[in-house]
């Protein structure tokens, strides 16, 4: 480009030129006046206009000497002020072009802006967002770590909208915009994708409990009420996660599967859904089913079962397992198999978790009320295991019933302890060390490593009911158990047996020195109602109990 100055003294010779020309028109005006002047002058002295009169004319009459004098003077006015004219005319010239290029440029800048921009919130749209994700890849993938992209829908919007008015509906967009923005670290970027959608990246993603934690600063940020027209709206979002690389290395699959992960969330009434393969595969009434779910544990649908587990050394109740059912208003009463799994795709697990230790502790508490100090066993599922949280939550319950955590065991699996050792480590210890007893469920299905296994604060290993069943049978599951009770015993762990059905397979197990025994043989899982008449009435194992002994 040619330097400022350069254009200033090309437009000022320019404008010069043309500023000249009335001073060269003045110049020859006045020329013409002095020639017309010494003619008329030279007519009047001689009668003739010849170069003689001309000469004396101009050199006798005074007053043609000042006539002489003006074109001279024109030339240098005319100089001068065209020079003059010029010089500022250029310059406003430049000051207007540079005042011109600056707007250019700005509504370049604001063109761009507009195209990759909301107009209502200012964040960035879904363009800039699949940009900046593309990016976020490339970052990612070149440093060889996660990230993770959210979706988040709000509810009930359409509601608002159509009952308050579509301004009240874009204020509370700008609200909800203005606490997301809060939510996210600068290096994050928050979008709005249109209507009441808004995707977050995470990117550098520190840890997957990351994603949890947004999560719910989402939910906490957004839970106040907002004041529209006077009135006080609630509004919660449903939020669906997908991760790079494990749900996708591109873009568009990632966003499509926090869709996915985000509908998911809508169906099922769930603040937070992690994408999973599963979901994509989700028949609509497994997802009826599952927004059913979840009403139902507000309705107190479920119901606790309590399994009788018996004791070798004392022939009395070591304690009893807490099975969980569902009493579903048309299908009738339904099976963990049935809805656990799904529960657990879909992070229902962990309201009905809490449901169960809550109310088994409420019962354990009322049972010790009437005399009977039972121990309680829960089944724990390897994502409220792995919850930071659930230690605190545990902790909660057994001051809010006042129960001993001795009288608490957690049955966990090999695969939720496998899935991430050091956190399991470090929460089974946080049990451990309140009191609270550690249980391997279904051991023998799994493939936990021993000699992590031995490192782990755990207290009974249950063998698996399918090697129990048939043992009397089948020698090799006559093996296996023989072993895994051995085994136990090694690493100084009690050692359980479930799926007794029969006399002989009890008889079997206690001669072999099992320490405790489960099954349909002892009894099976009992509602909460039946199981004091059962121990003090018909069973052997309560026999000879007066009412107010622990059982042990
Ligand atoms: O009671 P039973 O029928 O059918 O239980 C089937 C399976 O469901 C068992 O493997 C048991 O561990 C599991 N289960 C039962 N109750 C609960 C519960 O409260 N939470 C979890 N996570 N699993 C449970
Ligand atoms: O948590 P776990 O997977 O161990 O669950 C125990 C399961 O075993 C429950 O579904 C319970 O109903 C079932 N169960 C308990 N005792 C027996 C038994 O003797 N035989 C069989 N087949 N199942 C049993
Ligand atoms: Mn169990």
């Amino acid at each position: 480009m040619m330097p400022i100055s350069q254009i200033l003294s090309d437009n000022v010779r320019l404008l010069k030129a043309k500023a000249a020309k009335p001073a060269i028109y003045g110049v020859t005006i006045a020329i013409g006046a002095v020639v017309i002047a010494s003619a008329l002058v030279s007519v009047i002295n001689t009668g003739e206009i010849s170069i003689n009169g001309i000469v004396h004319a101009q050199s006798s009459n005074v007053a043609l000497w000042a006539l002489d004098l003006m074109p001279f003077i024109f030339a240098f006015w005319g100089q001068y002020v065209s020079s003059l004219i010029a010089y500022e005319a250029g310059a406003m010239v430049i000051d207007q072009t540079q005042d011109l290029r600056t707007k250019t440029t700005a509504l370049e800048y604001q063109a761009m802006h507009d195209a990759t921009h909301d107009a209502l919130t200012d964040l960035p749209n879904r363009i800039l967002l699949r940009d900046r994700l593309q990016q976020a890849i490339h970052s990612a993938q070149r440093e060889d770590r996660p990230l993770a992209v959210l979706l988040l829908d709000l509810n009930r919007f359409k509601d608002i909208n159509e009952t308050l008015g579509h301004y009240q509906g874009d204020r509370l967009l700008k609200h909800v915009a203005s606490r997301l923005k809060h939510v996210v670290r600068d290096a994050d970027t928050l979008a709005r994708l249109g209507g009441d959608e808004f995707a977050i990246i995470l990117n550098p993603l520190s840890s997957l409990e990351d994603i949890h934690t947004v999560a719910n600063k989402i939910q906490k940020a957004l839970a106040p009420p907002y004041t529209l027209d006077g009135l006080n709206v609630d509004v919660q979002a449903s939020v669906g996660a997908a991760l790079y690389p494990e749900h996708g290395t591109d873009a568009d699959t990632l966003l499509q599967r926090t869709d996915v992960a985000m509908y998911a969330a809508k169906q099922e009434k769930k603040s937070f859904v992690l994408y999973s393969d599963k979901l994509d595969q989700q028949s609509p009434r497994r997802l009826t089913l599952m927004s059913e779910l979840r009403e139902g544990i507000k309705n107190n649908e479920l119901t606790l079962r309590f399994q009788p587990i018996v004791s070798n050394r004392t022939n009395g109740i070591h304690e009893v397992e807490v099975l969980v059912r569902w009493d579903h208003k048309i299908h009738g009463i339904m099976t963990p198999d049935e809805f656990i799994p799904m529960a657990e795709r879909t992070g229902l697990i962990y309201p009905i978790t809490q449901w169960v230790i809550k109310n088994a502790l409420k019962q354990q508490a009322a049972w010790r009320a009437v005399g009977l100090d039972v121990g309680i066993a829960v089944n724990i599922s390897a994502q409220t295991l792995l919850d930071p949280e659930f230690p605190d939550q545990v902790t909660g319950l057994i001051a809010a019933y006042d129960v001993s955590p001795q009288r608490i065991t957690l049955e966990i699996t090999e695969s939720s302890i496998m899935f991430d050792q050091e956190l399991a480590l470090h929460i089974l210890s946080r049990f451990a060390d309140m009191g609270v007893r550690i249980a391997i469920d279904d051991f023998g299905t799994g493939y936990s490593s021993l000699s992590y296994l031995k490192k782990l604060p755990v207290s009974h290993l249950k063998i698996d009911k399918s090697f129990v069943l048939d043992m009397l049978a089948n020698e090799n599951d006559a093996i296996i158990v023989n072993a895994t009770i051995d085994l136990g015993h090694n690493l100084g762990l009690k050692v359980i047996a479930e799926g007794v059905e029969n006399e002989e397979t009890l008889d079997r197990l206690r001669k072999r020195g099992c320490d405790a025994m489960q099954g349909y043989h002892i009894n099976y899982p009992l509602r909460a109602e039946d199981f004091a008449p059962w121990i003090y009435g018909a069973s052997q194992w309560g026999q000879n109990l007066p009412p107010g002994q622990a059982i042990n």
